[in-house]
C-alpha cells in the first residue's frame, strides 16, 4: 500500500495558494484571515475523508478515523500556521501527509485496531503569539491556558479575541489526551539529509530551546545638538548585545545555536536618538547543560553593554524546552517504515522546536524528517521535491499503520 503522489501534490497547491506570497512562499500567520480560509480548507477536506472533526479551547483541530478497538489512538499532527514570508512545506507538509495517509486507509478500506487522529496546533510557530508551539504546550499540561489566552501580539490583540473572531475557540477541553503514538512528518530545515543524498531522516530528538526578551531604556534625544559625551543610546547597547550572542555562540562552540532575529528601536527615526530597543534572544543546544551555561553569558553580555552606555534594561527568560528524546519503540516503528520504502535514510535530531517536542511530554511521540533544499526554511526559498515527499509520506504510512495496528 502506497500513498497517492498526484493527489498529495495537488492537495499540497491547493492548501498552498491559501496566503501565497507573490514570490511563491507562504505568509499565514496564526489567527489571521488567511489562518481561518485555511483551517476551513482543512477542516471540509477532514469531513470529506469522514473524519469526526473537533476543536478544541486553543483551537487546535482533531479528525477522527474510528478503529475497530476503543483504545488510544494514533495521532499523526503538524500545523498550518507559518512565519511572515515563510515557505510552503513547514507544516503544513505534515499535516497535508496526515490527511494523505487517512485518504490511502480509506481507498484500501482499511481498519486499524487504534483509531487514527488527524491533528492540526494552533501557532506553532510563535510568530505572532509567544511562545512557539503554545497552543500544543497548552494541551501538555507546560502553559496555562489563561497565559496563552492572554498572550499578546505587536498590536496589543490577544490570542483569546482571535480565536474568537476566527470561529475557533472551541468547545473541548485542551488537556492531554492519551495517544498510542504521536508522529510528525516536518521538512528538516536543515542542510543534512540533502548533503548525504538522504530521502528520510528518522528523528530521534530535538534540542533544548531557550527564549529571552530583551527591553533596553536609553535616553531620546536629538540626533544633531546632543554631544556624544552625553548620549545614552539604547541601540548602541543592543547592537554590542547583538555581536555578544554571537560570541557566546563562538566562545561555547559544539552544536549551540544563537540569534536575535527581532529588533524594534523607538522611535525609530533618522534624527533621534534611540531611546528604547526590545528584542529577541533565541538559544539552543541538544544539550541543557550547554544551556544552562549559556544563560548567565547572556545575563552578563547585557549587563556589561548597558553598563557601557549607562542604559537601564529588562531582561526576561521567558521560554525555556528541555531537551526532548523520542520514544524508541515509535523512533524504531518509523526506522522501520522508512526502511521499507527502500529510500536512503538517517537518524538525525532536530535543531527546530515541534508540536511533538510538548506531545512528548504526554505520550511516546516521533517525527520523520524529509530534506529541505539547501537546508533552508522560514524563508520563500524554502523547498522539498516530490520524490523525497513521496517517500516521506509513505513512511508516515508505514508507521501509523504499524502503530495503529490491523484490524
Ligand atoms: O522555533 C522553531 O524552532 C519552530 O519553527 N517554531
Ligand atoms: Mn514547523
Ligand atoms: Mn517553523
Amino acid at each position: 500500500m502506497k500513498i497517492d503522489r498526484t493527489r498529495l501534490e495537488r492537495t499540497m497547491d491547493e492548501m498552498g495558494r491559501i496566503g501565497e506570497t507573490p514570490r511563491g512562499g507562504l505568509t499565514r500567520v496564526a489567527l489571521t484571515d488567511e489562518d481561518k480560509r485555511g483551517r476551513d480548507q482543512m477542516v471540509a477536506w477532514m469531513r470529506a475523508v469522514g473524519l469526526r472533526v473537533s476543536v478544541d479551547q486553543m483551537g487546535n483541530i482533531f479528525g477522527e478515523r474510528p478503529g475497530t478497538e476503543r483504545v488510544a489512538p494514533v495521532m499523526m499532527g503538524s500545523h498550518i500556521d507559518s512565519v511572515p514570508t515563510g515557505g510552503k512545506y513547514d507544516g503544513q507538509l505534515g499535516v497535508m501527509c496526515g490527511l494523505e495517509v487517512v485518504r490511502t486507509l480509506n481507498d484500501h478500506d482499511v481498519r486499524t485496531r487504534h483509531p487514527v487522529v488527524l491533528g492540526i496546533f494552533t501557532n506553532e510557530e510563535g510568530a505572532r503569539f509567544q511562545p512557539a508551539m503554545i497552543a500544543s504546550g497548552v494541551m501538555a499540561g507546560k502553559i496555562a491556558l489563561e497565559d496563552a489566552y492572554n498572550a499578546r501580539d505587536k498590536d496589543g490583540i490577544r490570542l483569546v479575541d482571535e480565536l474568537e473572531r476566527i470561529g475557533y475557540l472551541g468547545p473541548e477541553p485542551c488537556v492531554p489526551r492519551a495517544f498510542r503514538a504521536y508522529l510528525e512528518l516536518h521538512i528538516e530545515q536543515g542542510p543534512f539529509l540533502e548533503e548525504e543524498g538522504r530521502s528520510v531522516g528518522v528523528v530521534e530528538g530535538i534540542v533544548a530551546i531557550a527564549w529571552s526578551r530583551l527591553t533596553i531604556h536609553g535616553v531620546q534625544d536629538h540626533a544633531g545638538p546632543t554631544p556624544m559625551r552625553i548620549r545614552h543610546d539604547a541601540l548602541v547597547a543592543a547592537a554590542e548585545v547583538v555581536s555578544g550572542v554571537r560570541r557566546i555562540a563562538r566562545e561555547i562552540g559544539g552544536d549551540v545555536v544563537t540569534t536575535v532575529g527581532n529588533l524594534t528601536v523607538h522611535p525609530n527615526i533618522v534624527n533621534a536618538i534611540p531611546g528604547r530597543v526590545t528584542m529577541s534572544i533565541d538559544m539552543r543546544d541538544p544539550r541543557d547543560a550547554t544551556l544552562d551555561r549559556a544563560m548567565p553569558l547572556l545575563d552578563r553580555v547585557v549587563a556589561e553593554a548597558c553598563g557601557r552606555e549607562g542604559v537601564r534594561y529588562e531582561l526576561e527568560h521567558y521560554w525555556r524546552v528541555p531537551y526532548t528524546p523520542f520514544a524508541a519503540d515509535v523512533v524504531a516503528a518509523v526506522e522501520r517504515a522508512a526502511r521499507a520504502t527502500g529510500a536512503p535514510y538517517r537518524r538525525i535530531l532536530s535543531g527546530a522546536g515541534h508540536d511533538a517536542q510538548y506531545m512528548a511530554a504526554i505520550g511516546p511521540a516521533g517525527m520523520i524528517f524529509v530534506p529541505s533544499r539547501a537546508g533552508r526554511s522560514h524563508c520563500e526559498e524554502e523547498f522539498t521535491g516530490m520524490d523525497e515527499i513521496e517517500h516521506g509520506a509513505n513512511t508516515l504510512l508505514g508507521a501509523a499503520l504499524e502503530l495503529a495496528g490491523l484490524a
